[in-house]
């Protein structure tokens, strides 16, 4: 059975914390909690550095997700017993009482569906005039039938399997001289002569009810005209009824019901499932393969998706979807941003370097063995958000945790840092437009929204000798998403200092810090920390 699904999210535009954060804390999670199945996840692909950090500790990037919005997969069940497209409606009836579940699909060897056996459909199977029900279409296997009506084999001739519709032989001789008999299986009791007629009318199959005799003379006909004699103790009712059951479940199931992809919206599905007649539908992959069975009764009580929030608690940074969600945990270091949640939650925000310490002395705190690609990723994730330990920003405990993953790693800190912030500006694969948003946060105050990118660059030059280009592109991005002011802060690593390029009304700005714009450039030595020494000057005189 499926497990159900919590999403471990970073921020949009992730940077390496907010992936080495999902990744790592899922990880952890799984570990600690089998019952749930904790899959990292992201919102937007993700940056240069991030993939320089991935594939140099051979670690896969999460899924991309899109939404958070409740889905058909939420609320459906996904423990579902499915029968062999083959299997007798006897054996389908069966599952069902003994399962106590209502709906059956039916399936191949492969797992694709081909019908939906229901208790109503079995119930319409029996209330069905039995005359009707011809064997032509759907034969039943002699060997089967002999063991459901506990047979004796007179005559077998060359037969396999059973045709036709059942003629059941308290007819009189009369009526049996217009019978069509080659199409017909005949059900006798002690009716020696309505036997005799029978097989020299054509009749191919016979099933000799009440264990009533056979003379050798009628065993003699049906070895000369190949016909299939079988004896039971059972009277005719009984083996009219078996002979239902004996049919496969294809022949009741309802071909066509209604289905439904897994990761249809909820909402957008309800009105469909209610109108149903049966009020069910089938939950089909991409390829065909059963995923689960959803009925009216699950919207009733329609599941959120569970999501456990890392690196940020803004809604403007979180998945698209997040106020229908249910939110477990949040693990943080940045400012609460304001999301409600309907229950007490496990919340971890602590004002230290990186989101990763925080993971790292969970890891600590539950005794979880640290893998070397974990251990990795931790450690990246805390060089790049404390920009190798030198952001204002930096605690002990990311002191700490850097000494213990580097000697877990083999990496050493800062050799690895500057390779990696080398490669995020590597101009020569990447657009201005993507340097300006790989790291782009947006703040929402009273008086409007202004939003703050930033790149830590070991040669800021390069980006700053090119500074109109950039200002061209931010000044659009600014139009396009409104904001009141847009900052571009390139951060100097080995200077500890910010060099703030801007678009919009610079007058918070420059009142903030209390400093002019000079060539367009505002320089802020000691700067590094968008969050600790940007956002709350900047927050304090809008
Ligand atoms: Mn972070």
């Amino acid at each position: 059975m499926k497990k159900d699904k919590v999403y471990v999210i970073g921020h949009k535009k992730p940077d390496t914390d907010s992936i080495a954060s999902a990744i790592a804390y899922s990880h952890l999670k799984n570990e600690i909690d089998p019952s749930k199945d904790y899959v990292p996840s992201m919102l937007d692909d993700i940056n240069p550095e991030t993939v320089f950090v991935l594939s140099f500790f051979g670690v896969e990037k999460p899924q991309r997700i899109f939404h958070v919005y409740p889905t058909v997969e939420d609320s459906m069940t996904k423990r579902v017993l499915t029968a062999n497209i083959k299997s007798t409606v006897y054996e389908v009836g069966n599952l069902i009482i003994d399962s106590g579940i209502r709906t059956i699909p039916l399936t191949d060897e492969k797992g694709f569906f081909h019908g939906l056996v229901t208790e109503r459909r079995i119930a319409r199977h029996f209330l069905r005039e039995f005359n009707n029900i011809s064997f032509d279409e759907y034969p039943i296997r002699i060997e089967n039938l002999i063991k459901l009506i506990n047979a004796e084999v007179v005559n077998k001739g060359s037969h396999n399997y059973m045709r036709g519709l059942p003629l059941i032989g308290t007819i009189s001789l009369e009526d049996l001289k217009d019978c069509d008999c080659k199409s017909k299986i005949l059900i006798v009791g002690d009716r020696e002569d309505i036997l005799i007629e029978g097989i020299k009318r054509g009749i191919k199959y016979v099933i000799v009810t009440d264990g009533a005799g056979i003379k050798d003379e009628v065993k003699k006909l049906a070895r000369e005209n190949n016909v299939l004699i079988l004896r039971t103790d059972l009277s005719s009712f009984e083996i009219i009824r078996l002979l239902r059951l004996s049919l496969p479940g294809e022949v009741i199931a309802k071909k066509n019901p209604l289905v439904v992809s897994p990761s249809v919206l909820l909402k957008d599905f309800a009105e469909d499932l209610m109108e149903s007649k049966d009020g069910v539908a089938v939950v089909l992959d991409d390829k065909g393969q059963v995923e689960g069975i959803i009925t009216r009764h699950d919207l009733i009580n329609p599941k959120r998706k569970k999501v456990i929030l890392v690196d940020h608690s803004e809604k403007v940074q979180a998945v698209e979807g997040i106020e229908e969600a249910e939110i477990v945990e949040i693990i943080d270091h940045h400012r609460l941003g304001g999301l409600e949640t309907a229950h007490p939650i496990k919340v971890l925000i602590k004002p230290v370097g990186a989101t990763s310490t925080i993971i790292y002395d969970q890891y600590i705190s539950y005794g979880i063995k640290i893998e070397k690609e974990i251990a990795g990723l931790m450690l990246s994730a805390i060089i790049s958000d404390t920009l190798i330990l030198r952001s204002p920003t930096t605690t002990n405990e990311d002191r700490n945790a850097v000494e213990k993953l580097s000697k877990i790693t083999g990496v050493d800190p800062m050799k690895f840092g500057l390779e990696m912030f080398r490669k995020k500006l590597d101009i020569s694969h990447i657009t201005i437009k993507e340097i300006l948003t790989m790291d782009m946060k947006e703040f929402r105050t009273s008086k409007g929204t202004f939003a703050v990118s930033q790149v830590e660059a070991v040669e800021p030059n390069v980006i700053i000798s090119r500074k109109d280009e950039y200002l061209k592109e931010m000044k659009n991005i600014l139009l396009e998403r409104k904001y009141l002011f847009y900052l571009f802060m390139v951060t100097d690593v080995m200077n500890e200092s910010s060099y703030i390029i801007a678009a919009g009304d610079l007058r918070p700005v420059e009142k903030a810090f209390g400093k002019n714009f000079e060539n367009g450039i505002l320089y802020l030595q000691g700067v590094v920390s968008r969050k600790k020494q940007v956002i709350p000057v900047i927050l304090n005189v809008l």
